[in-house]
């Protein structure tokens, strides 16, 4: 490693740093706490794509590690009505995705969720929160990120957004990353199909598409973000999972905790990597952390 690379990492781990300071600061003055993460359970994410298992036999039965909290979210509104963990997620991907510069199988996403809210409310805060940690990050290394990124500046609310199927049908299957490479300023891509999630986010009543939405950054970075309102009603949870053909024995954690009631809610997870990876311009996401570990890789 030469020095200036060496020195780009420090200077890229101060800018993660604040980035998660300020983040939890912003969130904790507009009344949420910060709990702690869950990094085993019997009850973890399903996903919407197909991972290498990560389980561990214990005491007779499974531990799963973290693919995302979503369950452990509404659990947790249960005992306060606006939380945020930053969450160490591992997501042990298929070699399909070793080359696309945006996935590690291990990384951390602040996780939030609000009691009661619509998704209107989360797109409203993520835009605020987006726009508060840039302005800090701004005003502390400005220089230093303008040098690495001449592209950052801070975008305005309210960012566009775009209906899924309406840019699938203008641009085709690559809409996405065509958006992304088009567009100078974040956007939440909004109501997406079924087919293209977990069981977990809201239907609208045209029963097609969902609640929901990515945030997109702009530059080819993609998506940094998701969320969307929540299913927490017992026979609608059950009709999802049939929908995605679960085997609901599979599912006993969770649907015991539903039947005894799930608070109404909405939420997100930002990605602390991608992020640092849009705000420095970084080619690489393994560039965006330390002890990075790609796809179909062994790395400390
Ligand atoms: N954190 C995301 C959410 O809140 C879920 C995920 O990471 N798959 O919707």
């Amino acid at each position: 490693m030469n020095f200036e690379e060496e020195s780009m990492k420090k200077e890229t781990l101060e800018v993660q740093s604040e980035a998660i300071f300020r983040m939890g600061e912003f969130l904790r003055s507009r009344g949420f706490v910060e709990i702690l993460p869950v990094i085993i359970s019997p009850l973890t994410d399903p996903l919407n794509h197909s991972v290498y298992d990560a389980r561990i036999p214990y005491g007779g039965g499974y531990y799963s590690l973290t693919k995302s909290m979503i369950f452990h979210k509404q659990l947790a509104l249960r005992e306060y009505p606006k939380i945020f963990i930053f969450s160490p997620n591992v997501r042990l991907e298929r070699e399909d995705k070793k080359d696309s510069r945006r996935h590690l199988i291990e990384f951390v996403q602040l996780d939030l969720e609000i009691k009661d809210a619509t998704r209107e409310d989360i797109l409203d805060l993520v835009e605020d929160l987006i726009i508060y940690t840039m302005k800090k990050l701004e005003e502390k290394f400005g220089d230093f990120i303008k040098a690495t990124n001449p592209k950052f500046h801070i975008p305005k609310k309210p960012f566009e957004r775009i209906k899924f199927l309406e840019a699938k049908e203008k641009y085709g299957n690559d809409f996405e990353m065509i958006l992304s490479r088009e567009r100078n300023d974040p956007f939440f891509l909004i109501d997406i199909p079924i087919e293209e999630r977990e069981f977990y986010d809201r239907l609208s009543d045209d029963g097609k598409t969902l609640i929901d939405m990515d945030l997109i950054y702009p530059y080819g970075f993609g998506e940094g973000m998701s969320g969307g309102e929540r299913e927490y009603e017992y026979e609608r949870i059950i009709k999802r999972m049939k929908f995605k053909n679960m085997n609901l024995q599979d599912w006993d954690w969770y649907l015991k905790e539903v039947k005894k009631g799930l608070p109404r809610s909405a939420g997100c997870g930002i990605g602390i990597e991608r992020f640092t990876r849009f705000i420095l311009g970084l080619e690489n996401i393994k560039d965006a952390r330390l002890f990075a570990k790609l796809p179909g890789e062994i790395a400390l």
